[in-house]
């Protein structure tokens, strides 16, 4: 009976000081609910905003699938997983991208910023899986953390301060802070997984993981951030673009 109970069983025991797999069931749990919230929201809104939103959805739908993925294979193995952690950015990284260029679109945004923004994330993760858990010895970490950091100070300078920019201000009103508020994420936000990167280095910042801070940890609190916040700024702007029609309309 015994065998059989385990054999049967689904969950394994969770140490109470298990934050990394705490961290990966909360976030799947989170990550789920915002898809819900994102997916049942999205009808409020017209065409333009509904795709945004569905993105968000997309985006959160996709991490809560890797969470799940992720926890199981942490709790099964112990060890980081690496694989399924960049399969779910490489889906859901050009995504947000494709969210910045969605919003600028009524400002005449081009598919060539999205294809250049697109590009540069996919060039910041293979770069970056590569240096974890390719070239994990000598200065490989340092040297493909750095190209990784290339391409990503490039999306940061392109939304920042590029063309993107430019036609955010173009549009003005809810686009304009949205854009506004997106960019932060990138900079301070999407900062946190260098530094997840740089504890996960052994040698280098891996004497933080006595504080629980360990690489998993850091990128999971990232995650939570970064795609729910991420579509939460999103869904406050079609609502902010909805009320801002509505005076227009009355006016
Ligand atoms: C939802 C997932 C997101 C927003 C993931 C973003 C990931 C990054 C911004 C990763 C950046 C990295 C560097 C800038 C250098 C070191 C290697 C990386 C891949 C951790």
């Amino acid at each position: 009976m015994e065998n059989l109970m385990s054999s049967f069983s689904l969950v394994s025991k969770m140490a109470t000081d298990d934050y990394v797999g705490f961290t990966f069931f909360v976030g799947s749990m989170a990550m789920m609910a915002a898809s819900a919230f994102f997916f049942l929201s999205m009808n409020d809104f017209d065409r333009k905003w509904k795709t945004s939103i569905l993105i968000s959805g997309i985006i959160t739908f996709i991490a809560a699938v890797h969470y799940f993925y992720m926890r199981d294979y942490w709790e099964a193995i112990g060890e980081s997983p690496t694989f399924f952690r960049y399969v779910d950015w490489t889906l859901t990284v050009p995504l947000m991208c494709v969210e910045f260029y969605l919003i600028l679109k009524v400002a005449g945004a081009k598919q060539s910023l999205m294809w250049k923004l697109i590009l540069a994330s996919v060039v910041m993760l293979v770069t970056g899986y590569a240096g974890e858990a390719i070239f994990t010895t000598g200065t490989g970490p340092a040297l493909w953390g750095f190209f990784s950091g290339v391409a990503y100070f490039y999306i940061v300078y392109e939304i920042w301060f590029g063309s993107a920019r430019k036609l955010a201000e173009k549009a003005g009103g809810a686009v304009l802070k949205a854009h506004k508020t997106l960019c932060w994420f990138v900079l301070v936000g999407w900062a946190i997984y260098p530094l997840g990167y740089m504890a996960g280095t052994p040698g280098w910042y891996d004497g933080i993981a006595g504080l629980g801070l360990n690489m998993d940890v850091i990128y999971n609190i990232g995650d939570a951030i970064n795609k729910i916040g991420f579509g939460l700024v999103v869904y406050a702007a079609a609502v902010a673009s909805k009320s801002e029609n509505k005076k227009v309309a009355t006016a």
